[in-house]
């Protein structure tokens, strides 16, 4: 999809999902049994005793993965409209998911801002329970503002664009010719030991792309895993990965979530989690073929398991030595952008309204299911509770506390935040990329960010002034689906819904004035008798 500032976007999502297609949810039973033999599988101490039949599992529903056919659209990181609960832009507490049923449609309508930032969001379905199983599907899509950056970069003699979308589905066997197949039963297959699955870029696995010696290459990057973080190396092939760092290739990055950078930066390492977007410049002195790999973050992964290959390269470089012409004119940190936001627009210490703690814990009680168990200040997600408050137009600070050793990447809807401070317990012997993680840039603009495992990130998010019922949670999808989200209401809720609230209370009230009356008039009467007496 593209959009440019100031346009209205009308959506209209039919649900062509099959009821006949696809995995069963994963029953109590299911988990049971899994639980069973989980000894040699899952490295988590019992902490409690195990059910001793599926009848005893206590089943935490609405955290349950369910409604696998029914679906719903986020657009991820756009200044839009409130767009989670039912009606889009809801202010009524109590509102459901929008939960578009297969043969049904829903129609969306969003209003793009004037000043909106250009650059690159997606789109992907967020019903709470079947996000995860719908991505690992492969519903993801790429959503452009249009901005001054392409007219910049071709000015600049930058033509050479192409996407990079990174993503881990969780088929039940992958071949290089035959990816289409079934595709895991939810987070059941993810306890085993057995599959190994390769991220793919744009679809392939380890695609090539091609530059010309001293061209730039504009890779426009998408990290849509919906469980695992990724890193981005780049080095000549064949070369050992674990002395990738005498031979790093350095690129630049030149926006972040959609928001571009006045000047680029220089990286010989990103790290991203799911729901980042990236725009790399590379380029290259010496002829030859290049890899870009992933790697240093498999002990961070999801269980801890070996559910994905350690090391991977992602996709392969050919550098030729002919070169169309396209040579950039001058050098890249040289180059100067139009920023997606000013340096003025940053937010400052005196604007911060407020402090909340945010906490990720995982949970691991044998008898509950889902298993494990996921939470957010101890507690798994009730879509009928407000967890979290804020007003239109205020700035709060954020201090997200990751209790777990792997990581949980934090991601809030409508609103950007400022990261201002990341740290981890955790040794670079145990976690090899912690050096990168801490090399965060304070002053650009994010969605989505990681909690590192064992730590702590503290951002500051500029509210804007959509209102209404909305969530944050962890963007690893099967997270968020089992329970690591909360929801957020920005501004006041409506009368109407309040009186609601209030009801019980009122008639407690009037059940009260009716009882007191009653007994006023009885009281009232037995005295006038006993003075007639
Ligand atoms: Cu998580």
């Amino acid at each position: 999809m593209r959009v440019k500032p100031g346009q209205s976007l009308s959506i209209k999502l039919t649900n062509n999902l099959d009821y006949n297609l696809g995995p069963n949810p994963p029953t109590a039973a299911d988990y049971w049994k899994m639980l069973q033999n989980a000894g040699e599988h899952i490295k988590y101490q019992r902490y409690k005793r195990r059910a001793p039949d599926p009848s005893h599992m206590k089943v935490d529903h609405a955290n349950m993965p369910h409604g696998f056919q029914t679906t719903n659209l986020h657009l991820h990181g756009l200044d839009v409209e409130v767009h989670m609960f039912d009606p889009v832009g809801t202010h009524n507490p109590d509102a459901p998911h929008i939960a578009i049923q297969p043969g049904e449609c829903y129609c969306y309508n969003f209003n793009v801002p004037d000043h909106h930032p250009g650059g690159m969001y997606w789109y992907h379905p967020h019903v709470h329970g079947a996000t995860a199983i719908q991505m690992w599907s492969g519903m993801i899509g790429l959503l452009y503002v249009d901005g001054p950056l392409e007219a910049e970069l071709q000015e600049y003699g930058i033509k050479n664009t192409q996407e990079f979308v990174i993503w881990d589905p969780a088929f039940r066997s992958v071949d290089e010719k035959n990816h289409n197949l079934e595709v895991d039963e939810f987070l059941l297959g993810q306890t085993t030991l057995s599959k190994i699955h390769p991220f793919l870029v744009n679809g392939k696995q380890t695609p090539n792309f091609q530059v010309g010696m001293g061209e730039a290459l504009h890779l426009r990057s998408l990290c849509a895993t919906i469980e695992n973080e990724n890193t981005f190396i780049v080095y000549p092939e064949g070369m050992e990965h674990n002395s990738w760092k005498e031979s790093a290739i350095p690129f630049w990055v030149i926006a972040s979530d959609g928001v571009t950078f006045r000047k680029p930066r220089k990286k010989i390492i990103m790290v991203m989690s799911g729901g980042q977007r990236d725009e790399i410049l590379l380029q290259f002195d010496e002829p030859g073929r290049y890899v870009i790999s992933q790697q240093g973050i498999q002990g961070m992964q999801f269980f801890d398991m070996r559910g994905h290959p350690h090391d991977q390269i992602l996709a392969t470089i050919t550098v030729s030595e002919s070169s169309d012409g396209s040579k950039p004119i001058v050098p890249i940190s040289e180059m100067e952008f139009t920023p997606g936001y000013s340096e003025e627009e940053s937010i400052k210490a005196e604007d911060i309204a407020g402090s909340e703690t945010i906490v990720f814990s995982m949970g691991a009680d044998f008898d509950k299911s889902p298993f494990p168990q996921y939470y957010v200040n101890g507690q798994s997600f009730d879509p009928n509770k407000i967890n979290f408050h804020a007003k239109p137009g205020e700035a709060r600070e954020y201090t997200l506390i990751n209790a777990n050793h792997n990581a949980h990447p934090f991601h809030i809807h409508v609103n950007r935040f400022q990261v201002k401070e990341v740290g981890s317990e955790l040794s670079t012997e145990v976690y090899p990329v912690l050096e990168s993680v801490l090399d965060f840039d304070p002053d650009i603009w994010r969605d989505t960010f990681m909690v590192p495992p064992n730590g702590r990130t503290r951002i500051w998010v500029q509210y804007k002034n959509y209102t209404g019922k909305t969530v944050l949670h962890c963007h690893f999808l099967a997270h968020e689906d089992t329970g690591m989200m909360a929801t957020l209401f920005i501004g006041e809720q409506d009368w109407v819904f309040r009186a609601k609230d209030h009801i019980q209370w009122i008639i407690g009230c009037m059940i009260g004035t009716v009882f007191s009356s009653v007994g006023l008039i009885l009281h009232v009467r037995r005295e006038k008798k006993r003075v007639y007496s």
